[in-house]
């Protein structure tokens, strides 16, 4: 695909619904006792590998556009698939599916794409089997023996929403209490759901306790549109000139806004209103508009709440004056691709002065750069990263598989051209 370059950006948009949340959703639906009507659902291909598992599973769930409804059978209610369950390009629906199965009277195996069968599974099978879990490999496919377990305490040892959602998950199912303690805050609707379905969930500071549950309440779960896809806007508006864009109802949970903390510490232009609460989520509209950015360094707590958005901010950074430093980011290499790399050889082939490091990269910015040839290694968040850098290059870029972009963002390309005028 040729990426077609805009002169200027104007408008309103709104972003399809939370990738994180559409799956917990489901996930947590099937798991309940009734109907769990959601709405704003991401109909990307992520989210329907997690719809698909559970149909195996015997869970009845009807889609209408974005409103999907899961017809809940208990905590107790899956039955045994009759064949492999495929999580395609998704690491949630895979670790997520670990923490549920690994307590179930019955085995499963699960699989998933290329990039899945590279990503390690190792963080979630390891500490699930201190809970008794028995499941075969530490990379897809995954044989899972389910069997019973017992609640722990654990100390994580990486940042993760998905192996602390895991353990959250097979707690519900463990004899006793299940305590972890994380080392950084991770991205929590696992917790706030759980919460609103009255589990018997707690959390205090970084640990989360959870005890065996007996049922969870079918709700209603309205998804706000994601930040992590708001976040391609938010550095659109912000490079391109004369520009502003408006971004209707993102979800802004704390634990997911470093996009924002990092861009205004870049000198961006951003204003949040209208702020609201659906469903137990905080949500907001977000303006943002041209600025001059100049660098920064990005490094530490803030790291997990910016994880996905750290190709664009690279992105951003080739704008900025100075330079700026991504550091403690060392979980970008076990992404989809390994994200550090795949941004330094990408941005390099259009004259970015870039330099990997160990746990992250250095951008010196400011500098003028050229258009390329450029591959997104099957990484929706690398294609639209590349999308934006190129527009601010001299001359023509190409990109390869931008149709990855469906993962996250299905009409991400119409809702990005729709914007210029
Ligand atoms: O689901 P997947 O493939 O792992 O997706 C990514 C993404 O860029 O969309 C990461 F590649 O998001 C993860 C995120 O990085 C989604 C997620 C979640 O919903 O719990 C948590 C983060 O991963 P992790 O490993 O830090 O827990």
């Amino acid at each position: 695909m040729i990426i077609h370059k805009m002169k200027k950006v104007n408008g309103e948009i709104a972003v399809p619904g939370d990738k994180s949340i559409s799956h917990r959703a489901v996930m947590l639906g099937a798991l309940a006792d009734g109907t769990t009507r959601i709405r704003g659902f991401l109909r990307g291909a992520d989210c329907l590998s997690t719809i698909d598992c559970f149909r195996k599973m015997g869970i009845k769930i009807e889609e209408d556009g974005d409103c999907v409804t899961v017809h809940g059978r208990g905590l107790h209610g899956l039955r045994p698939p009759k064949e492999t369950l495929y999580t395609g390009n998704s690491g949630t629906t895979t670790r997520l599916l670990c923490g549920i199965l690994a307590g179930q009277p019955f085995d499963t195996v699960i699989t998933g794409d290329e990039s899945i069968c590279k990503r390690p599974m190792g963080r979630v099978t390891k500490p699930l089997a201190l809970m008794g879990a028995d499941i075969e490999n530490e990379y897809c496919p995954l044989i899972i023996h389910g069997t019973k377990l017992n609640g722990i305490e654990y100390s994580m040892t990486v940042a993760s929403a998905q192996v602390k959602t895991a353990l959250i998950l097979a707690g519900l199912y463990a004899d006793g209490e299940t305590v972890i303690n994380e080392i950084e805050r991770s991205r929590d609707h696992t917790e706030l759901m759980l919460k609103a379905m009255g589990a018997g969930i707690e959390t205090d500071g970084l640990t989360i306790r959870v005890k065996k549950t007996d049922s969870l309440r079918a709700q209603s779960i309205t998804v706000p549109g994601d930040i992590s896809s708001a976040a391609f806007f938010m550095v659109l508006g912000t490079i391109m000139p004369n520009s502003e864009i408006t971004i209707k109802n993102v979800g802004i949970n704390p634990t997911r806004t470093g996009i924002i903390d990092a861009m205004t510490a870049m000198g961006a232009d951003i204003t949040i209103f209208n702020e609201r609460t659906e469903g137990g989520e905080p949500a907001a509209d977000i303006t943002v508009r041209t600025a001059r950015l100049h660098g920064t360094e990005i490094g530490g707590a803030i790291i997990p709440r910016l994880i996905d958005e750290l190709p664009v901010i690279a992105a951003a950074a080739v704008f900025a004056e100075g330079s700026t430093v991504i550091k403690d980011a060392q979980e970008l290499k076990v992404k989809e691709t390994n994200r550090i790399r795949a941004v330094v050889d990408e941005f390099k082939k259009a004259g970015v002065d870039i330099t990997e490091t160990e746990d992250g990269m250095i951008i010196n910015g400011g500098k003028p750069i050229h258009g390329a040839d450029f591959a997104a290694y099957g990484d929706h968040r690398m294609a639209m990263s590349l999308a934006i850098l190129a527009q601010l290059a001299e001359g023509e870029s190409t990109l390869d598989n931008a149709a990855c972009v469906d993962v996250s963002y299905p009409g991400f390309f119409d809702d990005f051209y729709g914007l210029e005028n």
